[in-house]
């Protein structure tokens, strides 16, 4: 396994109480003949490219980011959908325990199978208690994984959720309302599972604009993750 050099950043980013931000790249959606373009499109103070997907060819991802990593030296994470999108070129992985369903498969069986692959690889594996709360609109995530999102009104099951993946060893909080979700997860919730749990958060789904992305990182959000609003490019400047 290897060197832990990119969970290093979240612990600096938690303590230091600075902030990231990550762009998320679908394999499936995206144009790598276009990724310079994107790349220089992307807010300047974009610290990491996220790649992942809910429905993704195999093999797509390593090309993807072989391709990425030509054109950029922001470090690249997986956020896979499954255990066939790991590839080895990355810098780090989040290991992803879904843990507000109920499905076994997303809770430890995608984790299992992982394991022959990552066995024979150097990557930087970061778990990650994963979080699908209601955005308004049925993400892929649910569609995906068969599982229903939590609701935003049941803030305490939300924060005890995050606790339960603290204390099973998750290194990472992923708070996430789902890609392209209408409203992403409420400041509140964020604040309030900040106050409970002592590892780094990452809020992502729904967030489009400058005071959406702020307002998340007032509320405690170590790392924000935005990807839809930058589907269909060029966008330079954030209302
Ligand atoms: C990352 O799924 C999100 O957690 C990305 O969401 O595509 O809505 O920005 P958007």
């Amino acid at each position: 396994m290897g060197v832990y050099n990119q969970y290093q950043t979240f612990l600096e980013t938690f303590y230091k109480n600075t902030k990231l931000l990550a762009i998320l790249v679908d394999p499936d959606k995206f144009d790598s003949s276009q990724a310079a373009v994107f790349l220089r499109n992307i807010p300047a103070e974009t610290t990491h490219i996220f790649v992942g997907g809910s429905t993704v060819e195999p093999g797509q991802t390593d090309v993807l980011v072989k391709e990425l990593k030509l054109v950029t030296s922001k470090p690249i994470i997986l956020f896979p959908g499954d255990y066939t999108q790991i590839t080895e070129s990355a810098d780090a992985l989040l290991f992803l325990s879904l843990l507000s369903g109920r499905n076994p498969e997303y809770l430890v069986g995608q984790q299992v199978k992982a394991i022959g692959m990552l066995q024979e690889t150097d990557l930087e594996v970061i778990s990650t208690a994963y979080l699908l709360i209601d955005g308004g609109s049925e993400s892929a995530v649910s569609r995906v994984t068969q599982t229903k999102p939590m609701v935003q009104s049941d803030v305490q099951a939300i924060v005890d959720t995050a606790k339960a993946g603290e204390m099973m060893g998750a290194k990472l909080i992923y708070l996430e309302a789902g890609s392209g979700a209408k409203y992403p997860v409420d400041p509140k919730i964020i604040s309030e599972v900040k106050k409970k749990i002592d590892i780094p958060i990452i809020v992502g789904g729904g967030i489009r604009s400058q005071e959406q992305k702020q307002l998340a990182y007032d509320a405690g959000a170590d790392m924000v993750v935005m990807g839809t609003v930058f589907e269909n490019n060029n966008t330079t400047q954030l209302s």
